[in-house]
Order: structure tokens, then C-alpha cells, then sequence
């Protein structure tokens, strides 16, 4: 905690945010309207507090990223010690600071064999231009140049810079603008829960197919990678079925193509294992990751290699001309080194996979005969709850997509939980410290906003 609580002049800082900020993601006419944003002063643990006094259960981890939770002094002393030793210094002119290299060595250890490097970045976003731009050279370097096309999914999240829009497949994102980068394809998401007739590790199956299909339409010498996350995150919160990532890799080495898995949102204990891709049992040859690798407390991303990329790089015998001024940048570093120690020392993955994860699975499990639940869903401690208006058709409020989620959602944080309306699923990935007593909150919470949401929905989409 800081040694005083500062105090703040709440209406002239929304008053400020609505005249001078555009905040990230925003509708900028409501957000004026509502006369600026929630203004968040303090945080611990798995708690958020606004000026205005309200607590809310973070069950987003900020968003989808403080594993740690907040407030952890330790992170804040490991800054200071950087940046008063060398707060900052490039990778460019072939030099590297001391956790730079030591952060390299320790991520490359957590993938496991096949990887051995890491490229650093800021942003989840510039780790994945970095996977798209390493691809490119990769196969430049194998003398195979035409191999250009890269091959994502519908709802598939891979960030906001025009590479990560034009590999992602969002919807609203990509309607605002375009065109997006050549040479990118979309194949469906294996989303078992729009499917009720199929068998899910049949449909895991055909989903994975999918895959296959659009290499043998695009021309396989054509074809760079395909990249796609171990469970969906922003797309809300898609787990395949136990076919799927096998079958996923099995056509990759078929094709020849390289599998990239982008583990921003799973990588790092999400889903219980520190990977994603090592809980699906698959085995990429490239691996963006951000978020929980520094618990969000400064930024800090980077791209997983495997050993034959790199064989591959070393032997093009030129330069990769590419890397960002902050690319392995020294009080970043520290800070994520400190971050994995305090994950390793309190056991944070393996509690997340024997303990909270089963528990948020369990207590999710109590939802299911709400009368607007269709399904709930949890791996490790992401999870979600799909609301549906007929729970034998799996009929949709108002017959399609995305109308019930924002508002069960503003029925939670109105009762003090944060998580997110992600079409119509509520979502949630809570800190992996998060303890039994806020999961139970968590439940509470959503049952509670689910019965407030009833009527509304129900008068708001009447036939
Ligand atoms: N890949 C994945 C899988 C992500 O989830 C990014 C890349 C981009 O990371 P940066 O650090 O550039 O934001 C992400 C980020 C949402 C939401 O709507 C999700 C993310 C970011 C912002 C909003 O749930 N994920």
C-alpha cells in the first residue's frame, strides 16, 4: 500500500478524461455523455477501488493479465533497482543488459524443448507483427519465398495494429477500415456450443479440418502458418474440444507449415499449465506471449522460437531488420523475472490446475439451471457463462449474436464484479491467487445479475 492514500479531485478528472482522453475501445459520444470514465485510484490483491468508494471484485485481472494480483511491492522494488542501475538501454547495437538475457533464458526453459530463444516486445500486439514478419523471413530463408499466406480464425483476437486486425477474425474490428494485410485467411472457430447435434470431439475433428480444406484451396507451397489462440479469449472464451489441437498440428506437419500458437491471454498459468499449447499437447514452432509474463505491471511481450527457426535464421547469414526501441527492455525485464519468481515460489500454475481451476469449474457448475444459462464453461481460471433465451434451442435474445452479454454484464460491475460481455457469454479470468471465498463472490454475483437481467431481457426482446 502507498505510505498515504492520495486524494483526488474525482469530478474534475472526469471532467478532464471526457476533454482531452480517447480511451482504448471506446464509443466516445456515450463515454461523453456519461460524463468520462469510472476513474480507478487504488488496487490489492484481487480488488479494485474507484474514487468515488465503490470495490469491485477485478475478476478480468485487469484485463486478462494480472496473475499476480495487484499491488505487489516486490515488483514495484524489483523496478527500483533496475532503473536506478540501468533503466533502459537497446538491443540494437549488439548489446543486451543483464535480465534481458536472464528473462530469455527462463521463458525459453518454461516452453521447453523445442524452443530455445525469445524475441522481445511490448505489446501482444507487436509480438504477434514480430511472429508475422519472423514467418516471412523464415521462409525467405528456406528458399521458399511464395509462402506468404497465413491462415487464422473467426473471432480469433491477435491485437489491434493493422497486422494484428489483419489476422484476427473480429468482426466489428475489421468493419472499421480496411483492407486489411493480403494474404490472410479465416477458417470457422471450433465453437462446439453453436454446434449441439455433433458430437464434440467429432466436431473438434471437423473443426480442425477446416484447416486442411482452405491449405488444399489456397495452393499448400503457398502457405506460411497457421496461427490461432489455445482457447479463444476475446472471441469469448472458446475451448476446443480434446480432438482439436492434435488434429490442428498433425495437418501443419502434413503441409509443412509452421504452427504458431498466440498464448497472450493463455500462456503463463491461465489455463493451469504455463502454456496453453502444453495442456492442449501440441508442439509449436512459434509462441507470442505478453500479459501475465509481467502480470501487466509494466509492459513486456515476446515471440517463443524454436531450435530449427533459429538454426534456420542463423544460417540466412543476414540481419532480421526488425526489433523496437523498448524490444528486451532492461526495468521491464526485471520486473517479469520477479513476476515468474513470485508465480514458481507460490505455485501459482499448479494451484490454478488442482485447486482454484476446479473450484471455479464447480461452483460455475452451480448455474446451470438458471433458466437464461445455455452453458457454462471453464479451463484452469478462464471461464464463461452463455446466456441463451431458450435453453433447448439455444435460441439467442432477439434471434442473433451479442444482445445479452452487456447487459448481464452491467448488472455485475453495478454489483461491485468485474468481468466482461463478450456477445452474449460473460467472461472471466480472474489474478491465479484469486481464493475460494471471491469465487464463490464471483457466482454469486452473476446469478444475481442473471435474475436481475431476466425481465429485462425478456420485455426487451419479447417475440
Ligand atoms: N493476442 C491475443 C490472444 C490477445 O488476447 C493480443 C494478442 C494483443 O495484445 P496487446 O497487448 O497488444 O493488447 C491480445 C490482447 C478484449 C481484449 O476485448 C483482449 C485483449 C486486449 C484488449 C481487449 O477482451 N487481448
Amino acid at each position: 500500500m502507498p505510505a498515504a492514500l492520495r486524494n483526488y479531485d474525482i469530478p474534475e478528472l472526469r471532467r478532464l478524461d471526457v476533454a482531452h482522453h480517447l480511451p482504448a475501445q471506446a464509443d466516445y459520444a456515450l463515454l461523453q455523455r456519461m460524463g468520462g470514465s469510472r476513474i480507478i485510484t487504488r488496487s490489492e490483491g484481487c480488488w479494485i477501488h474507484d474514487g468515488e468508494g465503490h470495490a469491485l471484485l477485478d475478476a478480468m485481472a485487469g484485463l486478462w493479465c494480472m496473475q499476480v494480483g495487484h499491488g505487489r511491492e516486490e515488483l514495484a522494488r524489483a523496478a527500483y533497482d533496475q532503473m536506478t542501475e540501468l533503466a533502459y538501454y537497446n538491443t540494437f547495437f549488439k548489446t543486451a543488459a543483464p535480465p534481458t538475457v536472464q528473462l530469455a533464458a527462463k521463458v525459453a526453459s518454461l516452453l521447453g524443448p523445442p524452443f530455445t530463444h525469445v524475441f522481445f516486445n511490448s505489446s501482444g500486439s507487436e509480438a504477434v507483427d514480430t511472429a508475422l514478419r519472423m514467418t516471412r523471413y523464415y521462409w525467405q530463408a528456406k528458399g521458399e519465398p511464395q509462402r506468404t499466406v497465413m491462415i487464422g480464425r473467426i473471432n480469433g483476437y491477435h491485437g489491434s495494429t493493422i497486422g494484428g486486425v489483419s489476422m484476427g477474425g473480429m468482426g466489428a474490428m475489421r468493419a472499421q477500415g480496411g483492407p486489411w494485410l493480403p494474404d490472410i485467411e479465416h477458417i470457422m472457430q471450433p465453437y462446439a456450443f453453436e454446434h449441439p447435434d455433433e458430437d464434440p470431439e467429432a466436431f473438434g475433428l471437423r473443426a480442425a479440418r477446416a484447416l486442411e480444406d482452405r491449405i488444399l484451396e489456397v495452393g499448400p507451397e503457398r502457405v506460411a502458418a497457421f496461427m490461432g489462440e489455445p482457447v479463444q479469449g476475446a472471441g469469448g472464451v472458446i475451448i476446443p474440444p480434446a480432438t482439436y489441437w492434435p488434429e490442428i498440428e498433425r495437418i501443419c506437419r502434413k503441409y509443412g507449415i509452421l504452427l504458431i500458437c498466440d498464448e497472450v491471454i493463455c500462456g503463463f498459468g491461465r489455463l493451469g499449465q504455463w502454456f496453453g499449447f502444453q495442456h492442449f499437447g501440441v508442439s509449436p514452432d512459434l509462441v507470442t506471449m505478453a500479459k501475465g509474463i509481467s502480470s501487466g505491471y509494466l509492459p513486456m511481450s515476446a515471440v517463443g522460437v524454436a531450435g530449427h527457426v533459429v538454426e534456420t535464421l542463423r544460417a540466412a547469414d543476414t540481419d532480421f531488420v526488425h526489433g523496437y526501441t523498448y524490444s528486451g527492455h532492461p526495468t521491464c525485464a526485471a520486473v517479469a523475472l520477479q513476476n515468474l519468481e513470485i508465480m514458481e515460489r507460490e505455485d501459482l500454475v499448479r494451484r490454478t490446475r488442482e485447486d482454484a481451476g476446479p473450484y471455479l469449474a464447480q461452483r460455475l457448475a452451480t448455474l446451470v439451471d438458471h433458466p437464461l444459462v445455455g452453458q457454462v464453461r471453464s479451463l484452469g481460471l478462464i471461464g464463461g457463462v452463455e446466456i441463451v433465451a431458450d435453453k433447448a434451442s439455444r435460441a439467442r435474445f432477439g434471434g442473433k449474436e451479442g444482445n445479452a452479454g452487456p447487459i448481464v454484464r452491467d448488472h455485475c460491475i453495478a454489483d461491485g464484479l468485474m468481468v466482461r460481455g463478450i456477445r452474449d457469454t460473460i467472461v472471466m479470468s480472474p489474478p491465479l491467487i484469486i481464493s475460494h471465498a471471491e469465487i464463490d463472490r464471483i457466482v454469486e454475483v452473476i446469478r444475481g445479475a442473471l435474475d436481475a437481467a431476466k425481465p429485462i431481457l425478456a420485455e426487451k426482446f419479447a417475440a
